[in-house]
C-alpha cells in the first residue's frame, strides 16, 4: 500500500502523530502515558492493532538504549490486550516492519498486533 509511504528522512509528524494528538479519527482501543494502540485503517486479520509509542522513532534503527523500556511497553500493552480479548491462548503474532525491505510505509514505529486467524511462516 505505497500510498502510506511517508519520507523517512524528514524530521517531520507522521500520520500517526496526528492520531496522538486526535486531529483525525482512529478506532483506539489501548492507552496509557506513553503508549497509544489502535486498529489498523487496512487490517490484515480479524484484529489488527497498532501499538505506538507517543513520541516518534521514525525506524527500529533510530531506537537506543534509551528506548528499551518503551520498546517493551509496546510488546506489554500488545500482550495485555490480548489477554484482555481472549486472544492469547489460541495465540496471535506481533511485527515490527523496519525499512523498505521491511515493508515500513509510516516512519513512526508501531508494532502490529494479529489475531483472530492462523498466520503462515515465512511472512510475505
Ligand atoms: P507498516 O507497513 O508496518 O509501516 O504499517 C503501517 C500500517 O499503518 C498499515 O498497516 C496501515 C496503517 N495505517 C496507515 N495510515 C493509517 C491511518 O491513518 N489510520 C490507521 N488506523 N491506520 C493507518
Amino acid at each position: 500500500m505505497t500510498h502510506y509511504r511517508e519520507n523517512h528522512m524528514s524530521n517531520d509528524d507522521t500520520i500517526f502523530g496526528k492520531i496522538i494528538r486526535r486531529e483525525i479519527p482512529a478506532d483506539i482501543v489501548y492507552e496509557d502515558e506513553q503508549v497509544l494502540g489502535f486498529r489498523d485503517i487496512d487490517p490484515k486479520a480479524p484484529t489488527h492493532v497498532l501499538f505506538i509509542p507517543k513520541i516518534r522513532i521514525a525506524t527500529l534503527n533510530e531506537a537506543g538504549a534509551e528506548h528499551a523500556d518503551l520498546l517493551g511497553r509496546l510488546m506489554l500493552a500488545a500482550a495485555g490486550f490480548a489477554r484482555a480479548q481472549g486472544l492469547a491462548e489460541d495465540g496471535y503474532r506481533v511485527v515490527m516492519n523496519c525499512n523498505e525491505n521491511g515493508g515500513q510505509t509510516v516512519f513512526h514505529i508501531h508494532l502490529h498486533l494479529l489475531a483472530g486467524r492462523q498466520m503462515t511462516w515465512p511472512p510475505g
